[in-house]
Parts: structure tokens; sequence; C-alpha cells
């Protein structure tokens, strides 16, 4: 499961070059995002002059028949460009923490090899009637919107991209599990209140890490992602006693005292 999961996230940025080139291959054309919910309705327009190039990418949000919203994005250079690839080509609209008012998710992906993603998530602000921006970094990787309790409202299904080339190469690297919730303009990681996903996704990693060796790689990429599952689980001893019988190499003591140094840093070891 981590593998097919792992080579999902990672053909992500590949799919979102690929589809947008296939789609734009018209120079000049403009191009158009769009989703709704209830009475609120979004679009993002761009031009591609050049291949891999992006112009003019504007917003527009209207609510209830007005135009709240309608502006031309900031791009970081003309390759940063909006993407549709974590929300099956539809620009996300709806209702992300429950006070009936949808919100807007607009991605983007800045450019590069594999970094680095993004989304720009707008609320409603009743009192000053304009919509409020909240930015979400997810480095090499993205997401997925799932309600993974079924209390009906989506959570932001990831995963740790601090890890991506901590301890190896991008494509030997795995990551933690990481949700987040959006809640009045904040991104907040909830992880922690899913153990059982935690645990599959352990468990996921340590069987990607037996197929990682059983291929030639040394697994430390993978090794230091399953500790970190293990340290949100509260089984960071046993996490500990696992991977130090797993890992033999001649520069273990170094790799476990840099492991245990990027734990602490990334705050699983608190
Ligand atoms: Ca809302
Ligand atoms: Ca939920």
């Amino acid at each position: 499961m981590k593998t097919i999961r792992t080579l999902i996230n990672q053909s992500l940025i590949g799919l979102a070059i690929l589809s947008i080139t296939a789609v734009l291959s018209q120079p000049g054309r403009a191009e158009t995002i769009a989703g709704q919910s209830g009475n609120v309705r979004a679009q993002i327009s761009y031009e591609k002059p050049e291949e891999y190039q992006y112009k003019n990418v504007r917003l527009r949000i209207v609510r209830a028949g007005q135009t709240i919203l309608d502006k031309k994005l900031p791009q970081e250079s003309e390759y940063d460009r909006p993407i549709g690839e974590f929300t099956d080509n539809k620009l996300p609209v709806l209702d992300l923490d429950g006070n009936k008012e949808p919100e807007v998710i607009a991605d983007f992906f800045t450019g590069g090899a594999h970094c680095c993603t993004y989304s720009l998530i707008y609320q409603y602000n009743s009192k000053s009637k304009q919509y409020i921006q909240t930015r979400h970094e997810w480095g090499n990787g993205g997401y997925r919107l799932k309600d993974l309790d079924k209390d009906g409202l989506p959570e932001f299904d990831s995963q740790d991209d601090r890890f991506a080339y901590a301890f190896t190469a991008y494509a030997a690297s795995g990551y933690p599990l990481q949700i987040w919730q959006y809640h009045q303009g904040k991104m907040i990681d909830v992880t922690r209140r899913y153990p059982k996903l935690i645990a599959n996704h352990a468990s996921e990693l340590w069987q990607t890490y037996t197929e990682a060796r059983q291929q030639g790689d040394d697994g430390k990429g993978f090794l230091a992602a399953y500790l970190a599952d293990k340290y949100l689980l509260g089984q960071g001893q046993d996490g500990w006693k696992r991977v130090q019988q797993a890992y033999k190499k001649s520069d273990r003591n170094q790799y476990f005292a840099d492991l245990r140094k990027f734990l602490g840093e990334t705050g699983y070891i608190k």
C-alpha cells in the first residue's frame, strides 16, 4: 500500500506537467479550472504563452450572484501554475470547517523537478464581506481531501514533507503520515487523532523498508519515517528497538544520532 501511495504521490507532479502540456498546446490560449458549492462559484483562469509558462493567473469568486473577489494572483515565477491534480481537475469549493460557508481551495505548483506545491484557501468573512486567504505549503507532495472520521468534514490526507532528502535521495525518502484540518483561517495538524490510520501507515512503511532492502537500498529514509509514525503513536521506545535491530551498517551510530536530532527538531520527540 505504502509503495503504491508513495508512487502516486511522487507521480502527481509528473502528471500535472503532462496533463497541462497535453491540454494547452496552443500558445496564448486561456484555460480555466472551476468549481461550485451552493451559492459560491469560483474560477481560476490563466494564459499559457509558452510551454511551461503561465500568465495572468486570475481568481474569481462569485457569492450569491455578487463578484466578491476578482484578482490577478501573484506568481513566484512564470512557471508558478495552478494545478488540479489533487482534486480531479476541479477547483474545490466546499465547507471545510462546518460553519455552512464554503471555502475555495486553489492549488499551485511553483515549477521544478518536484517542489513545490501549495494551497491558497479562501474563506468568506461575513463582517468585511471579503475573502481572506490562508496559504499552506505541501513541499514535494500534496494531499487528498477525505473525510477520514466520517464526521462530514474533509481532512487533508498528506505526509510530512520535511523528510524529503533528510537521510537519503528523494526516491528513497519515506514520509510519516500527516493529516490536516482547516478551521477559521488556520491549518491544524490533527494526525495524532487518527491512531489506527497511523498504525496502518507505519506497517506500510515497514513493508516498504523491507522491499527497499531487497532492492539494495539501505532503507534509512523509510526507517526514519517509520520511527516518526511510531512516535505519533506514543510507541517511540518500541520503534527504536525495531530500527536498531534492523539497521546494522557501519554508520549506524551516526545515523541514530542524526535521526534522534531530526525527530526532535521536527517535533516527533517531545
Ligand atoms: Ca466554512
Ligand atoms: Ca472528517
